[in-house]
């Protein structure tokens, strides 16, 4: 736990300290232009990315970060104006746009826009480019090859009564909701209250063996050896990984989930400018291949591919090879009703 807690600490500071804390307040103070307010995933940015952004540019960075998108959705919607830039996963985009949370990314605003590989451009759930692929990766199971005398290779293992409290759930609606209908052989289409109920059952019969639901600490509990199996992104695990190699990662043999986290310009944002000049920033070949080498996620910019580290880029488990990722599913874009009764099931899950 505390080497975990100390690594979390540690990037944290990392990212902050050269950020030069003084002239950082003084530029609050001043309601300074030279700045841009960022809010991230825990986590989730190279290390010298926003210091180097600041060296570059002049731009200071105000840097936030949140261990939970629905909080982070639920934030912004409850009216917290602070942010002009944000990381929002696909799923999610469309409920910031049918309320109105984010502005659409000028097009041709972004030198760099093309830079992005093409299965990112125009996709199903933005198609109209508002927002800005910055991450991709996929949704699996994280295990510790030494407490666990067998390899996971289904969904189902998450359900097994023999790892009864050593086990986390990722606390988010679609991840969760997706893998119980996968198993159901139900699909994410569907509207029918009977296919509801199955979900809801499946994941109520899951919750009597799942320690925690959570997108973000259970990575202390893996490494710390609390608990040895987990719903877990791709990248995540690798950065756990560094600290306890006995963590490893598979894609369950169901098939699984690819999903892209965006950027996107909160709606009123007073340094527009700024924010686009950061998006335009991580667009840049180098520096989205090294932050996504040093977070561990996919890029979704071709031109950065030459500059990644060609041991990640050869590992199957980040960069998927063509064959497993045609497999890949994306979430399927949900209408107004159904994103309803998704989070309703998810709320009863969570507090029955
Ligand atoms: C960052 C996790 C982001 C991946 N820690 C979720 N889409």
């Amino acid at each position: 736990m505390a080497t975990r807690v100390t690594r979390r600490d540690f990037l944290k500071a990392a990212v902050l300290a050269p950020l030069a804390p003084a002239l950082l307040s003084a530029c609050r103070r001043a309601g300074s232009a030279d700045e841009v307010n960022f809010y991230n995933w825990s986590d989730y940015i190279g290390k010298s990315t926003l210091p180097d952004f600041t060296k570059a540019t002049g731009i200071a960075v105000n840097y936030d970060l949140f261990a939970d998108e629905e909080e982070m959705f639920a934030k912004i919607r409850a009216g917290a104006r602070g942010y002009d830039l944000i990381v929002v996963g696909d799923y999610l985009i469309p409920r910031f746009q049918i309320l109105n949370l984010i502005e659409p990314v000028p097009p041709g605003a972004l030198r760099n826009m093309g830079n992005l590989a093409a299965r990112f451009r125009h996709p199903a759930y933005d198609p109209d480019e508002t927002t800005v692929p910055y991450l991709w990766g996929t949704t699996g199971i994280a295990y510790n090859r030494k407490t666990l005398k067998r390899k996971p290779t289904s969904w189902r293992d998450l359900w097994d009564p023999r790892y009864k409290n050593r086990i986390s759930m990722l606390d988010n609606v679609r991840d969760c909701l997706s893998v119980a209908m996968q198993l159901l052989g139900i699909p994410e289409t569907t509207h029918a209250p009977a296919d509801f109920a199955k979900v809801r059952a499946l994941l109520l019969q899951q919750k009597p063996l799942v320690k925690m639901y959570s997108s973000s600490s259970y990575l202390n509990s893996l490494v710390a050896g609390e608990i040895d199996l987990a719903m877990t992104w791709s990248g995540d695990l690798f950065q756990a990984a560094r600290d306890n190699p006995d963590l490893d990662y598979v894609l369950p043999k169901e098939g699984t989930y690819m999903w892209v986290d965006c950027l996107a310009l909160v709606r009123g944002a007073r340094h527009r400018a700024n924010a686009l000049r950061l998006i335009d920033y991580l667009l840049e070949p180098k520096v989205a291949a090294q932050n996504a080498d040093f977070v561990r996620y996919a890029t979704p910019n071709a031109a950065a591919a030459p500059f990644t580290d060609p041991v990640l880029r050869r590992d199957p488990r980040v960069y998927p090879p063509p064959r497993q990722m045609d497999a890949l599913m994306m979430h399927h874009v949900l209408d107004p009703e159904q994103t309803e009764t998704w989070n309703q099931i998810w709320a009863d899950v969570k507090v029955s």
